[in-house]
């Protein structure tokens, strides 16, 4: 079913796009993450075809704490709900809230204060902000009043990035109307498909080395995932004439019908011959999904697939290009193509370096109820990436936490939860638990059922990790 939106969020967006059309001077807050950045992206093109003076910056949620309100309108986008972002407002200030987080203040707030507030949030219209709609889908529909359904596509992008297609495999509610606004425009398709990542550019057998949801032969095992492919007559080259060598690595998006119905039920088999049966009737959610694919792409380019596209933006905000990433969502591809190829490769190899280093140095710890490894060193805007990358070296069946420090100038600790899917799926929200224990520490946290992160104080790390492992006593399929 195609979700419209409720009559008052619709009226909101109106007076939206109002407050947008009055004002000269705007500014616009954006969240350091693909949805964040896909937010900013759909805005500043909003306000580029219109003819508006703008200014964009990708900001970590710490900045907004005190922030000076010094444009004539300033809109924050996946991000402001949850935080005071208009402490310093003055009298004749406006601000506009795009955010699908929980929110801080009631939807009666702006009868309170004396300058103009509109804040948009799906929660405050019982629309799921985890699910339905992200940030760059809230973004998008303020677009859509503008006319503008060709930037549809960012916002599928948004939601691939900010995983509200975890829980189900497929994006729904509002995502699902964004999704169709797409597929009416051309720009997007999707399909039913083996969840691997790397579709379109990453060899097959390497594809299927990094299935870490469950430890499996396979897993971190590439003998072993060519010796599948060869079981199954898959091929691992295939003859491409474009490439100079006239053939290349087979990828997930070469693969036939037949091909991938023999690689899905082979992987069903091996999950469940790996788990415990409590947790059989997710096995093929875990193998299936539903995949996007953006047409204006090249088909075998990073940029083609959606999950592809998101793991490129979030390379370029990690590590301080938002510029470029900008500069790809907004079509200006020709200089910045070559940049985020850079910045990708170097953002590999800074996990793939800081992983070898868990690993050698045997650095997992086991905890009865979790495990962890000390990050220090590791940048924490990417210790939560290698988290859920190492879950393949320890033990699936509980999360991987990571901690390192917030920066050079903050001692506090940064701490990242990743886990295995099945976890989520069997009812544990991570997010919810990692929150409570930060906060009873002094701290903060929150995030989705399956990655999630806090804050805390910079000698709390030993209390922390307790109170996490007695939380998780009992919820965890550790003995069956
Ligand atoms: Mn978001």
């Amino acid at each position: 079913m195609i979700e419209t939106l409720p009559p008052d969020m619709k009226q909101k967006y109106e007076e939206a796009k109002e407050l947008i059309e009055s004002s000269e001077d705007i500014k616009i807050y954006s969240h350091t993450d693909c949805d964040g950045i896909s937010s900013g992206a759909i805005l500043s093109t909003i306000l580029k075809r219109i003819g508006k003076d703008y200014e964009i910056e990708i900001v970590n949620l710490d900045v907004l704490e005190d922030l000076e309100i010094e444009h004539e309108l300033t809109i924050f986008s996946d991000l402001g709900s949850g935080q005071p972002v208009d402490k310093h407002a003055k009298k004749d200030s406006k601000i506009l809230i795009l955010d699908h987080h929980p929110p801080l203040r009631e939807m009666d707030y702006p009868d309170s204060v004396e300058y103009t507030y509109l804040e948009i949030n799906p929660m405050f219209h019982d629309i799921d902000g985890s699910q339905e709609i992200c940030g760059g889908g809230l973004c998008y529909l303020l677009a859509k009043e503008f006319g503008y359904r060709d930037l549809s596509w960012i916002g599928v992008l948004a939601a691939i990035g900010d995983m509200q297609n975890t829980k189900t495999g497929k994006l729904q509610g509002m995502n699902k109307t964004i999704l169709q606004d797409a597929k009416e425009e051309g720009l997007v398709s999707s399909d039913t498909d083996l969840s691997l990542y790397g579709r379109q550019t990453r060899p097959l057998f390497v594809a299927l080395s990094y299935f870490s949801d469950v430890k499996l032969p396979i897993t971190n095992n590439k003998n072993e995932t060519i010796a599948l492919l060869q079981r199954l007559g898959i091929p691992r080259r295939i003859k491409d004439e474009s490439v100079p060598s006239g053939e290349r690595a087979t990828t997930l998006s070469d693969l036939n019908d037949a091909q991938k119905r023999a690689l899905t039920s082979e992987l069903i088999r091996m999950i469940s011959n790996e788990i415990p049966p409590r947790y059989s009737i997710y096995v093929p959610k875990l193998v299936i999904a539903d995949t996007y694919e953006f047409l204006a792409e090249e088909d075998g380019t990073f940029l083609r697939d959606a999950s592809e596209f998101s793991t490129a933006m979030n390379a370029c905000v990690r590590n301080n290009e938002e510029v470029v990433a900008l500069k790809i969502l907004e079509g200006n591809r020709a200089e910045a193509l070559d940049a985020l190829e850079i910045i990708s490769k170097d953002h590999r190899g800074y996990l793939a370096e800081n992983i070898q280093s868990i690993e050698d140095e045997h650095k997992i710890i086991q905890m009865k109820n979790l495990q962890y490894f000390d990050g220090s060193g590791i940048r924490s805007n990417v210790v939560g990436t290698i988290a859920g990358m190492v879950l393949s070296y320890g033990d699936w069946r509980k999360p991987m936490i990571a901690f390192t420090q917030v920066s050079d100038e903050n001692q506090d600790l940064k701490i990242s939860l990743r886990c295995s899917r099945l976890l989520a799926y069997d009812g544990i929200h991570f997010g919810n638990i990692i929150r409570e224990v930060a906060q009873s520490l002094g701290g903060n946290g929150g995030g989705h059922n399956v990655a999630c992160g806090a804050y805390i104080p910079k000698d709390k790390k030993d209390e922390f990790l307790n109170l996490m492992n007695e939380k998780l006593e009992g919820k965890l399929a550790l003995e069956d």
